[in-house]
């Protein structure tokens, strides 16, 4: 074999050498369509998430039904879940037109520019997102900053994406998947055998390979395959189906625990008798002992945990209503009110407008489930309010300040 017969022979690959007719656009279409639905969906709830955590003017997000966030944010991850497989297939189906020549030109250049800015954001955001949800971060940058602007990145990479592909994607929606692709047809992605298709009804399924519609089955399969195994972190009744659920099985008081007293470095301070809630504001400043909130009116209340990785589960709560207690302190309508941990973390310390943590159902939490906060709760005292993330619901409360 001559030099030049080997360079032939590795040359980097054409488009017409994947010519399985599963590589068209309309098996391709209608995996983006879901796709984009999944896309939507996650990107509308975690924007919601990220507005709830960040209030604005013109934004407030309500505290009934009570559910409501653990509603958004399992569905933000239930989403990014599906995506991941929808995502795979999709760029398989589509691969061999990363290999179309020409590669240079500027309609090309664009177009193949999105497309690559879209599949790395949009698997960067699947990754990282998928990590946060096994708690594991192999990387040094804070989670949910980057997680959001990097989202951003993805959809406006997607818009132009649809925009260019409109033409095509609204003719490949518009006929049976089976219908061989026309020829001529600028998507078309396998380029064998365009004559002998012209004038049958089907693609031509060979031997030993997958029909279209076999493929689309096989997406909704994978589809339906993560979700089950892993919507047992939202639905307590299909725990035992999903094996890959991260909070299957259960913490004390029947409720999984993110942070122990231990790993928050609290254990000592937690339980110590010298301990008291502090509430300061215009009112002026008082100190609270444990016996103090016991002797307040006690309100029940059943409310839901709904952690920002999707998981969340309903407990139910006693205690102080917060609200009892700002009122006392002098709040406004307009101030804003800080909770802070014995935890020195992340969520050690919480900031909420004083509507909301002056809702009735909200309360300075001292038992779950008919007993004592245990510990890793966050005895002696928590914070709990209806239809707010996790990471808000902060434990080992120290301090209520009201904040002008
Ligand atoms: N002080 C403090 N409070 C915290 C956390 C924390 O790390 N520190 N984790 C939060 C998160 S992420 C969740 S989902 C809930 C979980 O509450 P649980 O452990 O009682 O189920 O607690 C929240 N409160
Ligand atoms: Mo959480």
């Amino acid at each position: 074999m001559t030099r030049l017969d080997l360079a032939r022979r590795v040359r980097p690959p054409n488009e017409s050498d994947f010519p399985s007719p599963l590589h068209s656009p309309r098996v391709a279409s209608r995996v983006g369509l879901a796709l984009g639905v999944a896309f939507t969906v996650c990107f509308v709830t975690g924007l919601l998430s990220h507005l709830v955590q960040h209030p604005t003017s013109w934004f407030s997000w309500p505290g009934r039904p009570v559910w409501l966030y653990a509603l958004t944010q399992g569905l933000h991850v239930a989403s990014g879940i599906v995506a991941i497989p929808l995502l795979g297939i999709k760029v398989w189906v589509v691969s061999p037109r990363f290999w179309r020549r020409p590669f240079l030109g500027i309609v090309s250049v664009l177009e193949r520019g999105s497309i690559f800015v879209l599949v790395a954001s949009a698997t960067f955001e699947l990754a990282t997102g998928l990590l946060n949800v096994a708690e594991f971060y192999p990387w040094s940058f804070f989670f949910p900053p980057v997680h959001y602007a990097v989202a951003w990145i993805a959809m406006g990479a997607l818009a132009v994406h649809i925009a260019v592909k409109l033409p095509v994607i609204r003719d490949a929606l518009s006929s049976p998947v089976d219908r061989p692709d026309r020829v001529g047809d600028p998507d078309r992605a396998g380029a064998a055998d365009r004559s002998a298709e012209v004038n049958s009804s089907a693609e031509p399924v060979r031997a030993g390979t997958l029909s279209r519609r076999s493929l689309l089955t096989v997406t909704a399969g994978a589809v339906g395959l993560v979700t089950l195994a892993t919507i047992g972190d939202r639905i307590p009744a299909l725990e035992k189906i999903s094996v890959l659920s991260q909070r299957a099985g259960s913490g004390p008081q029947g409720l999984p625990v993110n942070r122990s007293a231990a790993a928050a470095g609290v254990r000592t301070a937690a339980v110590d008798p010298a301990w008291r809630l502090v509430v300061t504001g215009p009112g002026g400043s008082s100190s609270f002992s444990l016996a103090d909130l016991r002797a307040l009116p006690q309100t029940d209340v059943t409310l839901p945990i709904a952690c920002v990785e999707g998981w969340s589960r309903s407990a139910d709560w006693s205690g102080v209503r917060v609200g009892t207690l700002l009122s006392a302190a002098g709040a406004g309508a307009g101030d804003t009110i800080r909770f802070t941990s014995l935890d020195p973390g992340t969520y050690g310390r919480v900031e909420v407008p004083a509507s909301v943590a002056a809702d009735p159902l909200a309360l300075v939490a001292l038992g779950l489930a008919g007993a004592p906060l245990h510990i890793d709760h966050g005895f002696p005292a928590r914070l709990i309010m209806p239809s707010r993330p996790g990471v808000q619901q902060t434990k080992w409360l120290r301090s209520v300040e009201v904040l002008a």
